[in-house]
């Protein structure tokens, strides 16, 4: 059966800004402060590092029962069993990606338009990423930020689960909250911090007190 993908804070590696850290040194923090989604993001790597690194975090994520997300590589999501994969819109097509995983895994999409959300609940997603919700540095080749206008419409008109990413910090993650979207993902905001359990446990007391 397929697993529920967790409301709240959702996290996702990036080595290159992760002070000099591991993904598998900053996966371990980030679960033993208590994320219970987890994304595997890594440009830069050959497929067999990714793999090697996959591994390790699927044992982790398992031992840690947190949620895990493969992005980009179907073939390592179903060689290391993760819970999820998640795909860009150049990506193979939600469709097609269901053909390959089946309904067991769940697929998630990054959105950043009305027209990519709708499509992708039409097209079967369990998820969207919303996003780039404000300027971010950390993905190459990213669209304009999109604003909090497109995440109050995928909160009024988008029935599956958004994770609003993007841009999003301590400083600004309560502007966030109050959408009430299903999850939250700041990348560098964790992966850079020096104290990755205090930034986590301060984002999630600012989530929980919007509950
Ligand atoms: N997809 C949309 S924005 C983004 C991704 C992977 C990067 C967000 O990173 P940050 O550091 O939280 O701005
Ligand atoms: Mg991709």
């Amino acid at each position: 059966m397929k697993k529920q993908l967790p409301k709240g804070l959702y996290a996702i590696t990036a080595e290159n800004f992760s002070n000099g850290r591991d993904n598998i040194t900053v996966a371990k923090e980030v679960l033993d402060a208590g994320v219970k989604v987890l994304q595997y993001r890594d440009k830069y790597k050959t497929k067999l590092e990714k793999l090697k690194q996959c591994e390790q975090i699927r044992k982790l994520t398992l031992e840690y029962n947190a949620f895990f997300i493969v992005n980009d590589d179907i073939d390592i999501a179903l060689a290391v069993t993760s819970d999820g994969v998640h795909l860009g819109q150049d990506d193979l097509p939600i469709s097609t990606a269901r053909i390959i995983v089946s309904d067991k895994m769940s697929i998630g999409i990054s959105t950043h338009s009305p027209a990519q959300a709708l499509a992708a609940q039409e097209h079967g997603a369990d998820y969207i990423g919303v996003g780039p919700i404000f300027k971010t540095f950390t993905k190459d080749n990213i669209c304009d930020f999109v604003g909090l206008d497109y995440l109050d419409f995928c909160v009024k008109n988008i029935k599956i689960h958004k994770v609003a990413i993007g841009g999003i910090k301590l400083s600004n993650i309560k502007q966030i909250c109050r959408f009430k979207p299903e999850g939250i993902c700041m990348v560098t905001e964790i992966t850079s911090s020096s104290y990755i359990k205090e930034t986590i446990n301060h984002a999630l007391e600012v989530m929980h007190g919007n509950d």
